[in-house]
């Protein structure tokens, strides 16, 4: 009896540590707990729904959110599951509750049915388990408990995600994915704590597009809209919201707006230069009842601590996180009082009176309310030189605007009580150029600098200024995955994330493809921004604007590829995320690709400058077609003018205000054009020349040498036409120069695979600089007598190549000229290498070397 208690007891340790570790692996990105037939039947195979129910006293978002569940099971299932306020009589039953309100899920603490260790006094943990009812044992309950009100909130998202509901249903038009039936496998599964305790985004520099778009689906940035977004944030495991501020104050453009953010559960704060829970806004609109005083707590203190203690009081009941301190009005520094000291004196005392304001309302110390201190911009200057910080306040470190940590705490100094946070961007409306298009972000950089950030303590907030929000979905997503559960990504895992992320999206079918195309997008908008790009970004000469052209363009092409054959359901959201930013952004490649031909052919008055010139304006009007799309044809124009932000034409750090500017390309006339005089540069220990870019040429009495384009494997071909006429007299010359002086040299010519249809084949004449003149034939030997061996494989190389070493005359200084008399009429030239030492082997024999004309 004794050992079988002994038994017993070991049993449960080991389903305790099984659950404890259970959990740690689950924190961050979990595991499937979704059967089609194993465990509590949330709706059963045989078509039964599950009761859902919560305590009477539960907390209004929890409820809201309970709501979401019923909903969510009902679109996954096709079942409505009854919702109520009460434990009901039915055969299974969801029971959702938090930690000290819910007398349910009390007792089941009480009983040991749930870890209390697990939920009592955690910040936004939950636990998913089966139990049996209290009541019939032959009945079964599946808990959603929370350690309060978010985390119970949690809970119930991650069990609509795992459902087949993604957080992102509405704001990437994700459709759900149905069954019939669901099951809860049986086993405990609990959260763990986030180990970043506020995190959230900032909605800024919102217009035209994300502010056009709310104002036209819901006639402002109002609750209606803010709804959706407390939604995702709660669906993503965020808690913490700085709303819209360009010309907006969130407390007053809708009354209803902190209610609303309270009845989600959602953290309020402002931004990071909005001290007090008050828009910049509201100070314009109230200014006068205050006096009609200035922005400046030197001239005019009394109305400002008014001022702030009338927007304290105000959103008193709320939950919210403070933003304290002050900056100059509109996000400017604060005038200069002379010295650092000086200004961070005052800055002190500001908050010291700010807290006063806190103490006052509250009643209570200001250590209860939580508050930040942003060490943004030259306010980090202010810290470094020592500024005091109150110890329960939090310092918000800041990063440059483009995601690059400026300061972290000191690893061997004594930690600040109130902890750190970090505010990070994937979007600006600033210097040394705006970037608030597409998203510019790629995630193993954002991963770096986190994980950075979180190994230096700084664990209290983590806010991401999203812009709009809808082009930088991916990052968000990520920031907020990375903050719940920072040390569980590492270099090795990102790519499963990304696939994760393309999965919840799309399925698992075509998770990795697009996960790749997502990565690679990322990679290249990092290398530079769409609004800092222009013509002159890559280098053409080298071809590496062709070779990041072609590689844009190839993304483009798998996306497309991929949209074809995705199932209907998915497109509208594909569009979204994968095809819009791949193919927008890789027109902006091949636009800017074609001005800069443009702008070189021109140079060169090659009447070819005007294909780029016609092709560049074509990308610049599908720019606008594209923005068309995905403004009125996604989801039926759910999205309109979220495209709406200028990217083209940039000249300072600010956008051009009359909208996208046509970058200038030329048009050359015919009149105007010039052919020839092309000097070459080695580069590589080679010389590649395309035959159409000679230095020199002449005609024969009836002959002209012409360019047939695209002739060969790469640019085109020359020939002296028409070939029923004589030759003689007529030349052709390449000139280049080389680093040394060599004594001779071996050089490739290229030629069309032209067969002897004349008897006695095809020749030329050739020399460098008048010295050691070679006749060649180019195709003498193909004939039948040697078809297999020759004449059939140049057929099918569709190339003939001749190789002669050439002495070379001295003191050139290592400039010469290779001329080349045509003796037959028919031969087509493609290409001439000359070959210092560095000629490789490569089918296209040779990039074309560096040139000037
Ligand atoms: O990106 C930032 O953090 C700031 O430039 C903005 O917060 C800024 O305050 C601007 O939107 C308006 O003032």
């Amino acid at each position: 009896m004794k050992n079988r208690q002994i038994n017993n007891q070991l049993f449960i340790l080991f389903l305790f540590f099984a659950a404890r570790t259970f959990a740690q692996q689950t924190s961050g990105i979990t595991e499937n707990i979704i059967s089609d037939d194993k465990g509590f039947p949330i709706v059963s195979k045989e078509g039964k729904v599950a009761d859902l129910f919560y305590d009477p006293s539960e907390n209004v978002a929890v409820i809201r959110a309970a709501k979401d569940l019923q909903n969510d099971i009902h679109k996954v299932t096709g079942k409505l599951p009854n919702l109520f306020a009460t434990e009901t009589s039915g055969e299974f039953e969801i029971n959702i509750g938090t930690v000290g309100t819910s007398k349910q899920i009390d007792k089941l603490i009480s009983s040991k049915k749930i870890n209390a260790k697990d939920l009592k006094g955690k910040w936004e943990i939950f636990v998913i388990t089966t139990v049996e009812n209290s009541k019939s044992k032959s009945k079964k309950q599946l808990i959603i408990a929370g350690s309060d009100r978010r985390g119970t909130i949690y809970g119930i998202y991650e069990l609509s995600k795992q459902l087949g509901v993604s957080p992102w249903y509405y704001w990437n038009d994700v459709p759900v994915k149905k069954r019939s039936s669901a099951y809860v496998i049986p086993g405990y599964f609990a959260s763990g704590e986030p180990k970043v305790k506020y995190r959230g985004i900032f909605i800024n520099d919102e217009e035209p597009a994300f502010g056009t778009w709310a104002r036209t689906k819901f006639g402002d940035i109002n609750s209606k809209m803010y709804e959706n977004m407390f939604e995702l944030l709660l669906r993503l495991r965020a808690n913490y919201l700085w709303p819209a501020m360009w010309g907006k104050a969130f407390n007053e453009d809708d009354p209803l707006n902190p209610k609303v953010a309270d009845e989600y559960g959602i953290v309020m704060g402002t931004s990071h230069h909005e001290p007090m829970m008050r828009a910049q806004k509201e100070w314009g609109n109230h200014r006068k009842e205050y006096g009609n005083g200035e922005w400046n707590y030197h001239t005019n203190k009394d109305a400002l601590l008014k001022f702030w203690e009338d927007g304290f009081n105000r959103n008193k009941n709320y939950d919210n996180l403070v933003t304290m301190g002050m900056r100059g009005d509109g996000d400017e520094p604060m005038s200069d009082l002379g010295s650092a000291e000086a200004n961070f004196k005052l800055l002190e005392k500001i908050m010291q009176d700010q807290r006063k304001i806190i103490e006052k309302v509250t009643q209570k110390p200001a250590k209860e309310t939580p508050q930040l201190w942003a060490l943004y911009s030259e306010v980090l200057d202010y810290y470094d030189q020592g500024m005091k910080v109150p110890d329960d306040m939090t310092i918000l470190l800041c990063d440059d605007n483009w995601g690059n940590v400026r300061r972290l705490p000191y690893l061997d100094a004594k930690k600040h009580l109130g902890g750190y946070g970090m505010y990070y961007h994937v979007d600006l409306h600033g210097a040394p150029r705006a970037y608030q298009w597409l998203n510019m972000t790629q995630i193993p950089h954002m991963w770096e600098q986190l994980q950075l950030t979180y190994n230096y303590g700084v664990d209290k907030i983590w806010i991401l200024n999203v812009g709009d929000l809808k082009p930088n979905e991916y990052p968000k997503d990520f920031f907020l995955n990375m903050a719940w559960n920072p040390t569980s990504f590492t270099q090795d895992n990102l790519e499963n994330y990304t696939v994760k992320f393309a999965e919840e999206h799309f399925g698992k079918t075509n998770a990795k493809e697009i996960a790749e195309i997502i990565n690679l997008y990322c990679k290249y908008n990092s290398r530079v921004s769409a609004e800092m790009m222009n013509h002159k970004t890559y280098n053409l000469q080298s071809g590496e604007f062709l070779q990041v052209r072609d590689s844009y363009l190839a993304l483009e092409t798998r996306a497309l590829r991929q949209f074809l054959t995705l199932d209907e359901a998915y497109k509208d959201t594909y569009k979204h995320i994968v095809l819009h930013p791949v193919r927008a952004m890789a027109n902006l490649y091949d636009m800017y690709y074609a001005v800069a031909m443009n702008h070189k052919l021109a140079d060169e008055k090659n009447l070819k400058a005007n294909y780029w010139a016609d092709y560049a304006d074509e990308c610049f009007a599908r720019d606008a077609e594209y923005t068309e799309d995905y403004n009125l044809n996604i989801s039926g124009g759910k999205w309109n003018h979220m495209m709406d932000q200028t990217h083209i034409g940039y000249k300072s750090w600010d956008e051009p205000k009359e909208g996208n500017i046509k970058p200038t390309v030329y048009r050359i006339t015919p009149e105007e054009a010039k052919t020839g005089g092309y000097i070459f540069e080695e580069k590589n220990g080679v010389v590649a020349m395309e035959a159409e870019h000679f230095f020199e040429n002449k005609n024969s009495k009836d002959t002209k040498w012409t360019v047939i384009p695209d002739l060969g494997r790469t640019l085109s071909g020359i020939a002296l036409m028409p070939y029923t006429q004589k030759t003689e007299g007529a030349f052709i010359n390449y000139q280049f120069k080389l680093k040394n002086n060599p004594t001779s040299i071996k050089v490739h010519f290229f030629f069309d695979s032209t067969l002897p249809f004349k008897k006695g084949g095809h020749n030329i004449k050739t020399y460098i600089d008048k010295n050691d003149s070679k006749t060649i034939g180019i195709n003498r030997d193909l004939t039948w007598a040697n078809n297999y061996t020759k004449m059939y494989p140049a057929a099918a190389a569709r190339l003939v190549e001749k190789v002669e070493t050439f002495k070379l005359p001295t003191n050139q200084n290592g400039n010469y000229t290779l001329t080349i008399e045509p003796l037959d009429p028919g031969i087509v030239l493609y290409k001439v290498v000359v070959d210092n030492g560095g000629y490789e082997e490569t089918y296209l024999k040779m990039d074309e070397s560096p040139y000037k004309k």
